[in-house]
């Protein structure tokens, strides 16, 4: 039986690297991976380091149509600091953002609320995967392995097409910690890693040219 959890859990996570997103969702990529003891997730970046968080909305087993999200980003002004934040042209075709709020929160905090609304006669279907907007930070010298959230996507609340309040049916919340990386190893920190065989796979072919393109693209 042990034998079987093990396979099943290798398996899972085997589909993971192909589909990370297997239900209803919210979520971000770079997602990180454990470095440490503490049960968050971690990304290793380095002090001064660009990089972008890709947002994303996932419907997978609901039975009726997304009409609207709303989302909150809690992150921590010590650690990464905001650059810019945008709709992403496929989400800006079915949907408008709208941002409720973005509230400074004692001592570091900033906790960022935004609503998406599918526009008339669009729609967002079961089973749909989007990536919904773009987040650019700057790693800031408050730069700390902590073992606290310095990221955390959370969704506030999902309303289908008839109106139903239809949060309960997805993973509503997602946590990082950023923390120091040792010198050689940072560019770690741009990719979205599921494994450490991935990790090590990418790092190989990470050339210098690429990730200059990454930071453009960003
Ligand atoms: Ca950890
Ligand atoms: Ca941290």
């Amino acid at each position: 039986m042990k034998t079987l959890l093990t396979q099943l859990s290798i398996a899972t996570a085997l589909l993971g690297i192909v589909a990370p997103a297997y239900s209803a969702s919210i979520s971000f990529r770079p997602a990180g991976q454990q470095l440490d003891s503490d049960p968050m997730n971690d990304l290793g970046v380095s002090v001064g380091q660009q990089f972008t968080f890709f947002l994303s909305i996932d419907t997978t087993g609901l039975s009726s149509n997304l009409k609207s999200f709303t989302y909150r980003i809690t992150r921590d002004n010590t650690e990464i600091l905001l650059e810019v934040a945008t709709i992403t042209p496929e989400a800006d075709a079915l949907f408008t953002r709208n941002a409720i709020s973005d509230i400074p929160t004692p001592p570091s905090l900033t906790v960022g609320t935004v609503l998406y609304e599918i526009k008339p006669g669009e729609t967002f279907a079961p089973d749909s995967q989007l990536d919904f907007a773009t987040a650019t930070y700057v790693v800031q010298p408050g730069l700390v392995n902590d073992g606290l959230a310095d990221y955390q996507i959370e969704l506030i609340e999902a309303i289908d097409e008839q109106d139903n309040n239809i949060t309960s049916q997805f993973v509503t919340s997602q946590t990082l910690d950023l923390q120091p990386v040792p010198e050689g190893s940072s560019t770690l920190g741009f990719l979205a890693l599921g494994t450490l065989s991935a990790a090590s796979t990418l790092k190989r072919k990470l050339k210098p040219s690429q990730k200059d393109k990454t930071t453009v693209l960003n």
